[in-house]
């Protein structure tokens, strides 16, 4: 017998609870004596990864066997919050894998727990890598994902007076069951060096580079009870044996350990800074450790099947660049193709720009990289040179489309002129791409107008628009079990792998003992977010309050300050006893500042201040209730956007690419208050405009009124704001702070303002009025409430990777071989 011929293993609970025992006993070794919830989670995790593990090899076996088109999810990052849930989910076990554990004396919601939130990402471009392999492997395609496997995830947040305070998160500590290592695969990648010509025909070579090495661990993405499981493939830096042997030889023993070391480091820890790039170059150092291990990668395995003849690459293989981050894939690729498989520059160039396509997350330009050249001739001399190459031809197009334009070569450069000369990396991914795609409709039609128009001019067949998605597996089936029953028992449980299904449920709005019934779920879950918020803030709060949420990254831009000041409003209201057809109301907020924004941590204070006076006078008392919940991440998302009432999406019009936690609410059966900016504008087309809080300018409006925004008039006409702000100037909330809150002040009296503040607060107040009155009448909002859920059908990653697929990818679904 074949060592790999094993009977199929069984799913039933005793199957389960045997394995558990057997991983508990044997795999673990643990005994009696050891109750431990962390090797409980730990022994139920491999019974369950070993039934993942037989339907892996199977699904890989029938895309090898096939021969099909692949493509690649190349991404910095990839927020995959906790696994175990989502494993019993898609296999289909989750009843059975509860009854294991109550046979052993467990309760799965207790077991969960103990898993770490694998949180390889900052937000939302990294959450929705993580929903997009979920789609794929739902939808059978061949798809891997390629990251980075950070030994330090996002930073844990907690909040000392008020104050964020950041912490390492070593998420691997104790261990981590959902990934194989695969040092057989490991691939060299190169640093530093020089180039050097050679041959006859001056062909050149990267020397004297000081290598790293790439060792892969899998991660497996079960599709949703469809027997696939596909590959999340993450690269940890490991040094070579003969990193540092100089120093080692020459008897300087610490200089080698340091070199190691400094290999090591690339894949450390995860940059958190989700809208800035701050030039560091070990960032630069993992973006291209990213895209050459896992670009050679590829290519090895293409040699391995089809030897040197790269015919038909294009054909068969397609990346996709999560933004600019991996977008030096463009040049590697080149490279890879030119210097190592001797390929001529038209050849490979034929290969790499109908393979690669590049996807854009924002508009924001701080965001863009750029680096300096200097650092790239230091860092990847070879890299650098192709770079200027590709420039080169790509300017000559340029001239001979528009002579004599020379400030449109200027502006379209790879290379940005100045006091130091700047590689624009989003060019680049733009030139070598087949695709270019943005990803809410509003946002990539400001691509075309605004950042990228010069080249929208010259290929405007490349630009295209995919709208961002969630899965329902995770954000509605695994973390609202009340509501996907419900629903189920409603329309059949079709909608989990076709969300356009939920539909349906328009009708039941009109249903009262429906109405009651959903009412009672949310109800349900407000509790375990109260539990939640008092295992976390310690206040208490009012179930029949409505729950008012801002969940995100903490920016300028987001909003967060805006909210605030309406809340400072509604105190103001309570204190001036202005507080006729009150709506009581809890203000949720959560979200992490990069470490060195210094504002947007100044506004975590602001926001705990205020609840510090609002929560604890008497006179408020449950009218209202402020919450900052700190450590904010995908755990805590599947437990606060069951119990949300009211989603707050309040960005400046034209400043949030899409937003992806505004489709979360609407999943569940949240009503949106919101400004026409991102995806909010298509939520609203679906659901109608009725059953949504609309406030504030328009992206357009911004722009134009831009120039003459006159804050201090606006104050001055507002007596709402103009109260928010006296209080806000009195020091009311800093009492023994004084100043600190200046910078806030001066930001939304300031001309400069590029988040317009004052200009939304009274139309925002407005549309908050009116949320307060609908929830008052809690037939309407349950009404409203069905609705916006039976109108999030397009909000699913299904149908977003649906159309990546027909318009870019074009790959055939494989069905993964039957379990023998
Ligand atoms: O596309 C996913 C996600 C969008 O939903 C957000 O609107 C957008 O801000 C985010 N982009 C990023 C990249 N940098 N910035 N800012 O995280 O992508």
């Amino acid at each position: 017998a074949q060592l790999t011929e094993l009977p199929s293993l069984g799913l039933s609970a005793d199957a389960l609870a045997l394995d558990t025992r057997r991983h508990f006993t044997y795999t673990l070794g643990q005994d009696k004596s050891s109750q431990s919830a962390h090797y409980t989670y730990t022994a139920l995790a491999l019974a369950v990864r070993d039934r993942l593990m037989e339907r892996w090899k199977n699904t890989n076996y029938a895309y090898d066997g096939a021969g099909c088109k692949r493509a690649y999810y190349l991404s910095m990052e990839f927020l995959m919050g906790r696994a175990l849930g989502n494993a019993v989910l898609n296999l289909g076990i989750t009843d059975s894998a509860g009854l294991a554990l109550k046979t052993l004396g467990l309760e799965m919601e207790e077991v969960v727990e103990s898993e770490s939130d694998a949180g390889l990402g900052n937000g939302g471009l990294g959450r929705l890598a993580a929903c997009f392999v979920d789609s794929c492997a739902t939808l059978k395609l061949p798809v891997t994902g390629y990251g980075i496997r950070y030994e330090y995830g996002m930073f844990r947040q907690s909040v000392e007076d008020g104050q964020q305070v950041e912490e390492p998160d070593h998420w691997l500590r104790n261990g981590h069951v959902w990934e194989l290592e695969r040092p057989e695969l490991t691939i060299r990648v190169r640093f530093g060096g020089h180039t050097d010509n050679y041959g006859e025909n001056g062909r050149t070579r990267w020397v004297n580079t000081q290598d790293v090495l790439a060792v892969p661990y899998d991660v497996p993405i079960p599709g949703y009870q469809n027997g696939t499981v596909n590959t999340l493939r993450l690269w940890k830096a490991a040094a070579t044996d003969e990193f540092g042997l100089n120093e080692f030889n020459a008897g300087d023993y610490t200089a080698s350990v340091r070199s190691k070391n400094q290999a090591e480091n690339i894949t450390m820890v995860l940059y958190p800074n989700d809208a800035s790039e701050n030039g560091k170059e070990l960032r630069l150092r993992q973006q291209y450790f990213l895209a050459s291990a896992s670009l050679q990668d590829v290519v090895r395995k293409w040699v391995h099947t089809h030897g040197e003849d790269f015919s038909g690459f294009a054909e068969k293989n397609c990346f996709q660049l999560n933004d600019t981050h991996p977008s030096i894939a463009v040049a590697e690729l080149m490279r890879l193709l030119i210097d190592e498989h001797g390929l001529g520059w038209d050849a490979a160039w034929a290969i790499t720009s109908k393979t690669m396509a590049y996807t854009n997350h924002t508009l924001l330009p701080e965001a863009l990289e750029r680096w300096s050249v200097r650092l790239f001739r230091q860092l990847l001399p070879r890299l650098l040179e192709i770079i200027f190459e590709i420039n080169a031809r790509f300017l000559a197009e340029v001239a001979s489309r528009w002579p004599g334009d020379l400030d449109r070569l200027g502006r379209m450069s790879l290379i940005e002129e100045g006091y130091e000369q700047q590689v624009r990396m989003a060019y680049l991914a733009i030139v070598g791409s087949f695709s270019v795609n943005g990803v809410a409709e509003l946002h990539s039609d400001l691509l075309k107008q605004g950042l990228f128009r010069d080249f929208y001019e010259m290929w405007p067949h490349k630009f295209n628009n995919k709208t961002n998605g969630i899965t329902p597996r995770r954000w509605l089936a695994s973390c609202n079990p009340g509501l996907s029953a419900l629903i189920t028992e409603a329309i059949g449980t079709g909608w989990t792998t076709d969300l356009g299904q939920l539909g349906k449920l328009a009708k039941y709005a009109d249903d009262k003992a429906f109405r009651e019934q959903w009412r009672k779920i949310k109800r349900a879950n407000k509790e375990r977010l109260i539990q939640y918020k008092q295992a976390e803030v310690g206040i208490v709060i009012n179930p029949d309050a409505m729950f008012d949420t801002q969940v995100k990254r903490m920016h300028e831009y987001k909003r967060q300050l805006l909210n605030v000041l309406h809340v400072i409003h509604l105190y103001d209201r309570i204190k001036r006893g202005d507080e006729g057809d009150w709506t009581p109301r809890c203000v949720i907020f959560g979200g992490k500042a990069a470490p060195g924004y210094v504002m947007a941590k100044r506004i975590i204070k602001l926001i705990n201040n205020v609840a510090n006076v609002v929560n604890h006078d008497a006179k408020v008392g449950d009218k209202l209730k402020l919450a900052f919940l700190p450590n904010y991440r995908v755990s805590a998302m599947e437990i606060i956007c069951p119990g949300t009432d009211l989603s707050e999406q309040i960005s400046t019009a034209g400043k949030e690419a899409s937003g992806t936690g505004n489709m979360k609410f609407m999943l569940n059966g949240a009503l949106t208050i919101g400004t026409l900016d991102g995806a909010n504008i298509e939520i609203r087309e679906e659901v109608g405009a009725e059953n949504f809080f609309l406030f504030g300018l328009t992206a357009e409006e911004v722009e134009r009124t831009r120039d003459r925004y006159d804050p201090w008039s606006i104050i001055e006409a507002n007596e709402d704001l103009r109260r928010v702000m006296q209080l806000l100037e009195s020091g009311h909330f800093n009492q023994f702070e004084p100043g600190i809150f200046e910078p806030i002040i001066q930001s939304v009296r300031g001309a400069w303002d590029p988040w317009m503040t004052a200009a939304d607060f009274g139309s925002y107040v407005d549309a908050q009025k009116r949320a307060a009155a609908a929830y008052r009448d809690p037939e309407h909002w349950t009404r409203m409430s069905i609705l916006n859920c039976a109108a999030s059908g397009k909000f699913s990653t299904d149908r977003t990777i649906g159309e990546y697929n027909r318009d870019i990818w074009k790959l055939t679904p494989v069905d993964a071989l039957p379990l023998g």
